[in-house]
């Protein structure tokens, strides 16, 4: 009867978000992947219809993918954004419609009144990490660091390299003599890796790559090798993300470092949002994820073992 009717829709419009839209970047590394099938994993497991849209990494089409959740009526938004810059309109029209966005392991330089939250890492911290994980390991001795950078814009290739810089500032044996894009792809950073060799001297002039992610990485220990060089030994390997390839380049010798970044971003995203969507539970601007350093000390393939299944 009625009574029952009305308890139901009482009880469905106070229910967690039913529909979510999620703009994701694309699938350009290991790390991508699995934050995607963890998202879609934990969707899942809530109940939440998730309306998935892979970006290509262009910042245009995630603007298209939310204005088309926003026209569907979503009851929230996830947004993986490419790019720091240039999100103010769209988040306008998601908080016109009253759609609570949240954002996922990048940052807007939008105002924090236009999402509910952000969920990542210290991208400055992880920086850092790197920074300082090198300068102890030289321990005074002359280096000359080559720098693999994310997307361009990306508010982690901005922020993992202030925070590398940071750390190796006051130390003047560490020079960063070359620095350029590889996009966070394993073809880009292969790629850019070997223009590096090419102009140091067959690499010879080089001591120490720094990646802003493991993927970048792999494809540039692909081109040291090509190159003749040990990478690990002649040319020293420290990225970040953690993901399960570069723990077998670290067992084979041919990585030294990662910073881990959790892919699980959803986890705390979703908890959020059903507090928010329960009782209106306003949740901080910021819930940040830890990050940890592991080197070829850690065991490796033990490691490995533990993160191969995670959907990377
Ligand atoms: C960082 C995240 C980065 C990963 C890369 O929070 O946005 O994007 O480090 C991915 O692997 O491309």
């Amino acid at each position: 009867g009625a009574g029952v009717l009305a308890s139901m829709l009482i009880m469905s419009s106070s229910a967690l978000a039913q529909t979510v839209g999620f703009s994701q970047i694309g699938s350009e590394s290991g790390w991508r992947a699995a934050e995607t099938t963890l998202t879609l994993q934990q969707a899942k497991d809530r109940g939440i219809d998730l309306k998935f849209a892979d970006a290509q990494q262009k910042q245009e089409n995630q603007i298209k993918a939310l204005k088309s959740f926003i026209a569907q009526g979503v009851d929230a938004i996830l947004i993986a954004p490419v790019v720091a810059t240039g999100w103010d309109s769209v988040l306008e029209e998601a908080k016109e419609a009253e759609i609570p966005v949240i954002l996922l392991d990048r940052m807007v330089d939008s105002s924090d009144d236009l999402y509910l939250t952000a969920v990542g890492s210290d991208l400055v911290h992880e920086g850092s990490v790197a920074g300082q994980w090198l300068v102890d390991t030289l321990a005074g001795k002359d280096c000359n660091v080559v720098e693999l950078q994310g997307t361009t814009g990306s508010s982690p290739a901005i922020d993992r390299k202030n925070g590398f810089e940071q750390a190796i500032a006051g130390h003047d044996n560490v020079k960063l003599i070359r620095s350029q894009t590889g996009d966070f792809t394993r073809t880009k950073g292969k790629e850019v890796m070997e223009s590096f060799l090419k102009a140091e001297d067959s690499g010879k002039n080089i001591c120490a790559l720094y990646a802003h992610n493991d993927d970048m990485a792999v494809g540039a220990i692909q081109a040291i090798k090509e190159a003749g060089l040990k990478p690990g030994e002649d040319i020293l390997v420290v990225s970040i993300d953690a993901v399960p390839d570069i723990f077998q380049a670290m067992a084979a010798g041919e990585a030294n470092a990662t910073v881990e970044l959790t892919p699980n971003m959803a986890g705390p995203a979703f908890d959020a949002l059903e507090a928010y969507m329960k009782d209106g539970t306003m949740p901080p601007k910021f819930i940040q994820t830890e990050s940890k350093l592991y080197t070829m000390k850690d065991d490796p393939m033990a490691v490995y073992e533990q993160k191969k299944d995670l959907g990377y």
